[in-house]
């Protein structure tokens, strides 16, 4: 065969090279739709997944394109010798590998933060609006919080009136707040105010290590400025600015999110709902909605529940309207509204390829560009909402969202599904998996739940703490990736946590894996979890894995964390605490900057798949080792599920040793007739 023709034979089989379903995924709908997907001859992540290979330097942290005179490809040697690296291995400005993954490094962690504080942005702008009376659509409709979050912005909640004090007007504090939030972007002096909810001896270690935020904007914009050629270059001063980023990302942007959200649309509750593609409707019109702002989808909530609009869908032959949510926009809308969680990041493709999607509204973030190819393929209206958000493709709708006439354009998002009802051209292939969840968790449920109201404190979870009935708490979080096995890693990581009376706090991806897993129902302790977790979950009628919601909300687990502090008996500080972190299988910039803010928050954080540092021995042993020592919290890595969750319980058995609880109960793990006797 001529060299041509093996070329061109090379280039068909790649072409044709799909994903084999059950490797791709541990969902059964998921298999399902892949299946149909490649009957149809529709591509998915996951064949694209199989075609394209991974860049094995970039995937190592190594690859530096940050000038026109590279990409410079700093390849591990073979006979690696730290000694020597520096002089050996070098970008042509000279940029070490350490300055080289740093800098990768960091710029994610701008990129993560960037997408969470802009989030954070938009609902402050919004809630702006509210406070000042320029929309309808929005309303401080939760003052408690708004009364709460007040003090830490420094707006008074009370005024003296002839020598008392007096409560202040809620619409008065509600614009102060509003006012006050927004300048945490770009305030010119100062510090982040929310810096100091977390507890006082981290804040002090933050000062002390010069790593407080001067406010939001600024720590992303100096990322970008050191990192640029020729600027910062020891891997120790990149990782402080990628540390003040990060800060400011999870007690900064993403915390004023998940606060200002809340005052607006309400704090979360336990609430049910469903998980998984099953959720979708033949005889409905399905409208799903994606991405992550809930600033859009608290609207479409709202109309699509209004009668004449119901009423609009049954004239065209529907028998309702089914509304549901991929990735965090679904989390935010379940957590308020009980609205069922259609798929993860990785089903947003197989949603249309059920041919029941009448039309897909995305905002911002997570979203395929190929979900415009695969609705083309079907009579789904795929429809564009944010101005930085658009797509190329000619079949998109874009519908521009905007606080001012927000419950108008809602409207025409819902119409426009209701109308594409009638025009369904291919079969419909819904799969029938969909699992019941209890969801809404919150910092404030779980002190009622764990709590109780009277004692209004994290007592109850710190003394079953300490009495090792529950061992101590995972947060689990992140995305799905399609390089690794969908869902296989959440599912294995929390049942081993679990399995090992860890507790379990959820958000993003790997909640929505937990609820089609059925991990988000009180009844799964009895099934998956040691004795202690499966008592106190009986007791308390809770699930042993918690939704505390979306991406943003990570917050949530900060501020859990920082109770748990408070509530005593479990040391000073958040590393005190017998707590781990998880990402096992990520893919976000955001992911990143949450997974640093964890660390410099004082918790030890395990990500599977891969880490861009492994190609900068020295920088990683700084990060997963170095940091340890300045911020009790480190990064690791490990991909195998099982050995990454045994990591985490052996984090929280040291810190149980530190704080001398570690003689109150043996470790247990359970077998089967463990298992039955607990069921007995
Ligand atoms: Fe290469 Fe240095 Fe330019 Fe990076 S900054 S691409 S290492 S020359
Ligand atoms: S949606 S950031 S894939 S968790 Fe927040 Fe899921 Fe990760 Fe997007």
């Amino acid at each position: 065969m001529s060299e041509e023709k093996k070329v061109v034979k090379k280039a068909v089989e790649k072409a044709e090279k799909v994903a084999d379903p059950v490797a791709a995924t541990i969902d059964p709908a998921s298999q399902q739709m892949i299946r149909r997907a490649q009957e149809l001859k529709i591509d998915t992540c996951f064949d694209r997944a199989v075609k394209m290979k991974p860049c094995n330097i970039g995937a190592t942290g190594i690859c530096c394109k940050n000038c026109g005179m590279g990409p410079c490809r700093l390849t591990l040697p073979k006979d690696y010798d730290e000694a020597t690296d520096i002089q050996t291995r070098k970008g042509i400005c000279g940029a070490s590998a350490n300055t080289v993954a740093a800098r990768n490094f960091i710029r994610m962690i701008a990129g993560g933060a960037a997408a969470h504080s802009d989030h954070g942005r938009c609902v402050a702008e919004v809630f702006l609006s509210a406070a000042r009376k320029e929309t309808d659509a929005y309303q401080i409709k939760d003052t408690r919080k708004l009364l709460e979050i007040a003090p830490a912005l420094d707006v008074a909640t009370t005024v003296e009136v002839d020598g008392k004090q007096v409560d202040r007007d809620i619409d008065e504090i509600a614009l102060e707040v509003g006012e006050k939030a927004i300048e945490e972007w770009g305030k010119p002096h100062g510090e982040l105010l929310y810096a100091k909810r977390a507890p006082k001896a981290r804040y002090e270690l933050w000062k002390k290590l010069g790593v407080v935020p001067r406010n939001i904007d600024r720590e992303i914009v100096e990322i970008m400025h050191r990192t640029h050629i020729g600027v910062d270059q020891d891997y120790k001063n990149l990782m402080k600015q990628g540390t003040r980023a990060a800060i400011a990302d999870g007690w900064g942007g993403s915390m004023l999110a998940t606060d200002l959200q809340d005052v607006l649309f309400g704090t979360p509750y336990p609430l049910t709902s469903e998980a998984n593609l099953g959720v979708l409707r033949e005889d409905h019109v399905n409208l799903v909605i994606h991405g992550h702002e809930p600033i859009l989808s608290e609207m479409i909530v709202v109309v699509a529940q209004r009668p004449e609009i119901v009423e609009y869908a049954k004239s065209k032959g529907a028998k309702g309207i089914q509304l549901s949510g991929i990735c965090c926009t679904a989390n935010e809308i379940l957590q308020r509204h009980g609205v069922p969680l259609c798929g993860t990041f990785l089903q947003q493709e197989l949603a249309i390829i059920t041919g029941a999607v009448d039309a897909m509204v995305v905002d911002i973030q997570c979203i395929f560009q190929n979900v415009a190819n695969v609705a083309n393929c079907f009579h789904t209206k795929l429809i564009t909402t944010h101005p930085i958000a658009r797509m190329e493709q000619d079949n998109v709708v874009h519908i521009e969202f905007d606080e001012h006439h927000a419950l108008e354009d809602a409207e025409k998002i819902v119409r426009l599904a209701i109308d594409n009802f009638q025009n369904r051209r291919s079969e419909v292939m819904i799969p029938k998996q969909k699992s019941p969840i209890v969801a809404g968790f919150g910092v404030e449920s779980v002190e009622y739940h764990l709590g109780g109201t009277f004692r209004g404190s994290y007592y109850t979870l710190n003394d079953n703490i300490i009495n090792g009935r529950i061992r101590g708490i995972g947060g689990v979080v992140g995305c799905n990736n399609a390089r690794t096995r969908h869902n296989e890693g959440h599912i294995q990581v929390v049942k081993e946590l679990i399995k090992n009376d860890v507790i379990v706090l959820t958000t993003g991806c790997n909640a929505i894996a937990c609820a089609m897993e059925g991990l988000l129902t009180p009844e799964s302790a009895k099934v998956y979890c040691g004795p202690g977790l499966a008592e106190v979950c009986e007791t308390v009628g809770i699930p042993p894995v918690l939704h505390v919601g979306s991406c943003v909300d990570n917050s949530r687990i900060l501020l859990a964390a920082t109770e748990v502090v408070k509530a005593g008996g479990l040391g000073n500080d958040i590393s005190d605490v017998p707590v781990a972190g998880s990402a096992p299988e990520w893919m976000s910039e955001k992911a990143i900057s949450i997974g640093h803010y964890f660390v410099v928050s004082g918790v030890y954080t395990v990500f599977g798949v891969n880490l861009p540092v492994t190609g900068a021995p020295k920088f990683q042993r700084y990060l997963f080792e170095e940091f340890e020592k300045m911020y009790g919290g480190m990064w690791d890595l490990e991909v195998d599920p099982i050995a990454h969750a045994q990591k985490m319980i052996a984090h929280i058995d040291k810190k149980r040793k530190a704080l001398g609880i570690d003689k109150a109960r043996e470790r247990v793990l359970m077998d089967m007739a463990d298992r039955q006797r607990l069921e007995a």
